[in-house]
């Protein structure tokens, strides 16, 4: 098989790559690895660290939006980007928006609920790992939270608060900008609500989804959780996963879809 993803469980950017190979049905070999650990892995591979990475036909891609816009450039269907010109530069500019700039600072108050509690945050980042390799990664927690902290940039004054004022921003976006078609960019699904739900799916936690944590969920993250349901940004959050995520759960090995 000549398509590979290396990602994290429950990560919004990887979420973006996962869902468009899925809604493609490109079959691919999937491998999850641990936030930590995955440094070196990573950057042999591509030059820096972040995850998604997808070797496509022998090359390695990093980023989310690379990886999507690669993938079109297969002609795989259905395609992600409107064909008419103005609604393409639009749905590229949504996902700008929400890969740069809501997405970074909503996963700053994400992990900060997350990080209140170190075995519901290890049940989240390791899922699916042996039961050593989460006992390992459970004891290197604490002495790692430190670097969590810093290198996603928590460590900040404000950092949270403003992570929970982008996302009310991006939740009341969504609200103003989805059309009478109930997507972002035209009449179909595109790039930007790929990125869009996917982002928010850090708080809004869709059902049944490869995005719903691990239940019961911790009780601060709960409390967490809980607080933006009621929100319509969320609501729309919930019916395009329901109407266009096929995957139920998150899995390792090959992915096919027979
Ligand atoms: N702009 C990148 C952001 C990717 C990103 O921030 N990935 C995070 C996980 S959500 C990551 O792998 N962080 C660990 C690291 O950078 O070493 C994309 O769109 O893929």
């Amino acid at each position: 098989m000549d398509i590979e993803l290396l990602q994290f469980r429950y990560s919004p950017y990887n979420e973006k790559a996962r869902w468009a190979l899925d809604i493609k049905r490109l079959p691919h070999v999937r491998r999850s690895l641990l936030p930590g650990p995955h440094m070196g892995q990573v950057k042999k591979l591509t030059g820096q660290t972040a995850t998604p990475v997808l070797k496509l036909d022998g090359h390695w891609i990093a980023g989310s939006a690379a990886i999507l816009q690669a993938l079109e450039g297969r002609g795989a269907i259905p395609s992600l980007l409107p064909a008419d010109r103005e609604t393409r530069e639009r749905a590229l500019a949504i996902e700008k928006r929400f890969d740069e700039d809501w997405g970074p600072r909503i996963r700053r108050a994400t992990l900060d609920a997350l990080l209140g509690d170190l075995g519901y945050f290890r049940d989240v980042f390791a899922d699916g790992q042996p039961p050593l390799r989460r006992l390992i990664y459970r004891a290197a927690l604490p002495l790692a939270k430190g670097m969590v902290r810093k290198g996603n940039g928590i460590d900040r004054p404000g950092a949270v608060a403003d992570g929970n004022v982008a996302l009310d921003e991006a939740l009341d976006f969504v609200v103003r900008e989805v059309g009478a078609s109930g997507y972002l960019a035209g009449d179909t699904l595109s790039v930007a609500d790929i990125a869009a739900a996917s982002m928010l799916a850090m708080a809004v936690d869709p059902p049944n989804s490869p995005m719903s944590r691990p239940k019961p969920m911790a009780a601060g993250f709960a409390t967490w959780i809980a607080r933006r349901q009621d929100h319509p940004g969320a609501a729309w959050v919930r019916r395009l996963y329901a109407d266009h995520r096929g995957a139920r759960r998150d899995s390792d090995g090959a992915i096919r879809y027979d």
